[in-house]
Formats: C-alpha cells, sequence, structure tokens
C-alpha cells in the first residue's frame, strides 16, 4: 500500500515533535501579530509569542470556540487579507449563524496534501475511478475530496450528494471504484442497489471513504457486507481545514492525524485540563500550518482518545480512536447520559431491526421521557400482533440493559425513517431547558 508522503507519516516522534514545535512558535506569532482577537486574549493571560518555545508551553495558551468564531462572523479571525484568501467555506450548523471559514491558495495545497493521504491510506491510486457523493458547495465534503482525488491521480466523478438512482446507474456504468459520502447514505445507497435489480457483480467498488458523522462498528460490518466493500472512516472539521484531518488505513485500528499540520490534545470538557495519552476526552486542535484561519486550541467537542504507538502500517502520525460521539451530542435522560452511538450498536445486532431509526426526547409532568422509533427489517413485520409485541420487548429490553434507561419502543414499517443524503439527524430533543 502507497504511503503518500512517507517524510511526514514515518517520521519518528522526536522529529515530528522537533517541527510541530518550530511550526507552532510561527504560527502563535502569526496570530499574535494579525489577529487582533488572539492578541488581546493573549494579553489579558500575560502571554507573548515569546513565552511560547516549545510544546511543552501549548497548555499556556487560551482555548478557542465555535462561540469565538461566531463572535467575530464573518471573517473576524482570518490572518490575512482578503485580497489573499481564494476559498471560503461555512458548516451551518443547527442553530445560530454559520461559522466562516476561509483559505489561502497555501492553504487549498496544504487540504489538496490532507486529502491525498486520507485517500492513499484507503489504498486508492490514479487508477481508481472516485464517485464523490458527499454535497458540493458550503460544506467541504465534497470540494475537500475532489481536490485530494485529483491529486492523487484518480478520475474524479463529481456527482454530488442525492438522486439515488442515478448515482447506482452512474457507479455501474462510469466503473466507480471508490465511493466517497457519509455512512449513513452508503447504507441508503446500499439498500437501493438491491432494489434497483442492478446485480453486485455489475459494479467495481471496492472501498468507501466514509466520514462527517458519528458511526459505530456495527454500523461499519452492515456497511461492509451489504455493499460488500471495506468501509474506512475518514474525520475532519470545517474549522480545521474540512475533511483530511485524520483518516484509517486499511488496518482499520485508530484514525491518523495529520498532526505535522494539525496538533492534538485531548482535555477534560469541564476542568479544561490536558490529559494523558489513552485518556478519553474533548479533542482539541491547534493548526500550525494555517495561513487563512490559523486556530489555536480549538475546542471540537469530540469525544476520542489519543494513542501514539506506531501502527501496523508502518505510518508513525498519532492515531484517534473512532469518534462515537460528541459532548453536546450526550443526552442527559432522568441523569443518565446517553449518546445515540449506543443505541445504535444495541440495533445493529439484532437481525430483525434496521439501523435506520429516531431517538424523541421530551418532558412531561417534570419527567424526561424517550422514545425510540425504528424500522423493522420487511421479513420480520408481521401482522400478528403478538409477535410485534414480543419483538418491541425483546428491544426494549435489550436497550434498557444497556444504557440503563427505561425507553418506549415504536415499531414502523421499512422506509418510514426519513433518510439523509448527506449528515443524518437521529435525535429530536422537545424539553426546553
Ligand atoms: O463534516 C468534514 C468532513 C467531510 C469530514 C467529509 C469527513 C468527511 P463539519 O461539517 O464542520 O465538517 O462537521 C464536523 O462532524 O466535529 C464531528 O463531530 C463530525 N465528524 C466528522 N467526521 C466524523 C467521523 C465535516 N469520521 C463535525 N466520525 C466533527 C465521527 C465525525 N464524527
Amino acid at each position: 500500500m502507497e504511503i503518500w508522503n512517507r517524510h511526514f507519516e514515518c517520521m519518528d516522534r522526536d522529529g515530528m515533535s522537533h517541527f510541530q514545535s518550530t511550526r507552532l512558535r510561527e504560527t502563535v506569532e502569526r496570530v499574535y501579530f494579525n489577529v487582533p482577537y488572539y492578541r488581546n486574549k493573549m494579553q489579558e493571560a500575560g502571554l507573548g509569542p515569546e513565552k511560547i518555545n516549545s510544546l511543552d508551553d501549548l497548555h499556556k495558551l487560551p482555548f478557542t470556540t465555535k462561540q469565538d468564531l461566531r463572535d467575530n462572523y464573518p471573517y473576524g479571525l482570518f490572518a490575512v487579507p482578503m485580497s489573499e484568501i481564494v476559498r471560503i467555506h461555512a458548516s451551518s450548523g443547527t442553530t445560530g449563524k454559520a461559522t466562516v471559514v476561509g483559505y489561502t491558495r497555501n492553504d487549498i495545497s496544504t487540504w489538496s496534501e490532507v486529502m491525498a493521504r486520507t485517500l492513499s491510506c484507503a489504498g486508492a491510486t490514479r487508477n481508481d475511478f472516485m464517485q464523490i457523493a458527499y454535497g458540493y458547495g458550503l460544506f467541504t465534503g465534497g470540494l475537500g475530496l475532489h481536490y485530494g482525488g485529483e491529486k492523487i491521480g484518480a478520475s474524479v466523478i463529481p456527482i454530488s450528494g442525492g438522486n439515488t438512482m442515478r448515482q447506482i446507474q452512474l457507479m455501474r456504468d462510469f466503473g466507480s471504484t471508490v465511493l466517497a459520502c457519509t455512512p449513513s447514505y452508503a447504507l441508503f445507497l446500499a439498500e437501493a442497489i438491491e432494489e434497483s435489480g442492478i446485480k453486485r457483480e455489475e459494479l467495481k467498488l471496492r472501498v468507501g471513504v466514509f466520514g462527517a458523522e458519528p458511526w459505530t462498528e456495527e454500523m461499519r460490518r452492515e456497511i461492509e457486507s451489504k455493499l460488500k466493500i471495506k468501509a474506512i472512516d475518514i474525520y475532519g472539521l470545517s474549522e480545521i481545514i474540512g475533511p483530511g484531518v485524520a483518516s484509517e488505513c486499511m488496518e482499520q485500528c485508530g484514525l491518523h492525524i495529520n498532526e505535522d499540520h494539525f496538533l492534538p490534545e485531548i482535555i477534560d470538557p469541564d476542568t479544561l485540563e490536558v490529559l494523558p495519552a489513552g485518556s478519553l476526552g474533548e479533542l482539541v486542535f491547534t493548526t500550525i500550518t494555517k495561513e487563512g484561519l490559523p486556530l489555536i486550541r480549538y475546542r471540537t467537542r469530540d469525544l476520542t482518545r489519543l494513542k501514539y504507538e506506531k501502527c501496523k502500517c508502518g505510518r508513525t502520525l498519532v492515531r484517534m480512536e473512532k469518534c462515537l460521539g460528541r459532548s453536546d451530542d450526550m443526552l442527559i435522560i432522568r441523569g443518565v447520559n446517553l449518546f445515540p452511538s449506543q443505541v445504535e450498536s444495541v440495533l445493529l445486532e439484532m437481525e430483525e431491526t434496521k439501523p435506520h431509526y429516531m431517538l424523541i426526547v421530551d418532558r412531561i409532568n417534570n419527567l424526561d421521557t424517550l422514545e425510540l422509533k425504528v424500522e423493522v427489517e420487511e421479513d420480520y413485520f408481521q401482522d400478528r400482533i403478538s409477535e410485534l409485541q414480543s419483538l418491541r420487548d425483546k428491544i426494549q429490553s435489550a436497550l434498557e440493559s444497556a444504557t440503563g434507561i427505561g425507553l418506549k419502543v415504536t415499531l414502523v414499517e421499512p422506509k418510514t425513517i426519513q433518510r439523509s443524503e448527506g449528515k443524518s439527524q437521529r435525535v429530536i430533543d422537545n424539553r426546553k431547558f
């Protein structure tokens, strides 16, 4: 398997730390002199750029949050004049103003480089046909994958999201070997292929690069067996660059972080203390090569662990565990924490249910209620009420014992829960806080 940039992807720890320290100093200087927001924050903390000399000083720097980006909407945190910006993306978010990000020409080239690494990690080469079914537009998925695909020399098919029948026809006619989309859309496509009458042998699909939303190991197995491909997890966020921050290799045991560009830390989200390697906590990134929008200690809200052991693939880049939730996705139901991914794991273990579900949270008479609506596999959808009742009881007790939370289960017919072409929405929280 080709490693795109052996120099950086297989560097020894001392070499990497040295490189990161240099880049960190340059970044701190850049933001101090070019972004009033950072200068003020550093001055408040009694810090000048001369106080940041190595990675050991990183913890002295203030954190940056999504709210800081919103407060400085749209361009307040940019570190270059707008004439240097060649691309603008934005993530809509469900509440409040969009988060706006800008790239210089060098940033676009960094992005293409890290995406070329990502695709090479998944075994893609110039001989591949890459069907990009992530949305093109302000979302970073489509164009991020696009530039990486072109950089490795693959034949890029920029079909964008949606129009499922056309996706399948072109997948067959153009001979797509690599599919890029969200895992929920991959599953939707898998089901649509089964129904389309097109046989799997007519397709050349080999591997998928899936991300932009959390997905469990069970979901991976489901996609791999339905599409008969290898499903690779890719991670990123617009604020840091888009996709290309981290990606799995063919070993599928953690995502290699491109740490020569994005310096990771894990913190305790409550105390904000930096946690030792291996601890579960919130992932924080400092960009150390970005020009347009460098970010210092950006709090992602994503929960994971870091592992520094060398991977079997030969890469030494630190790996993050598959990220199964965000601190702000965590539901607290009658005081008990629940991640939607816990529910997904249980549902996928049962052969009677499909991984299409919705969690509905409410508060009735001051008590939190949780309802799960889940689709039942065609073969198990019975007319006999008693059979359905016993299936419902089975799901309910499996979930209650896995999560410790009492809930109501409602079984629904196949294809009644709305499918997503991009990021899926699994939770409706009607509580008023
Ligand atoms: O989702 C960038 C992206 C596009 C990544 C295509 C991968 C593929 P945003 O829209 O800014 O950017 O959303 C970023 O999505 O903080 C995570 O919470 C979540 N996320 C992204 N990738 C994964 C993943 C893109 N592989 C937010 N697993 C992040 C779990 C992910 N969550």
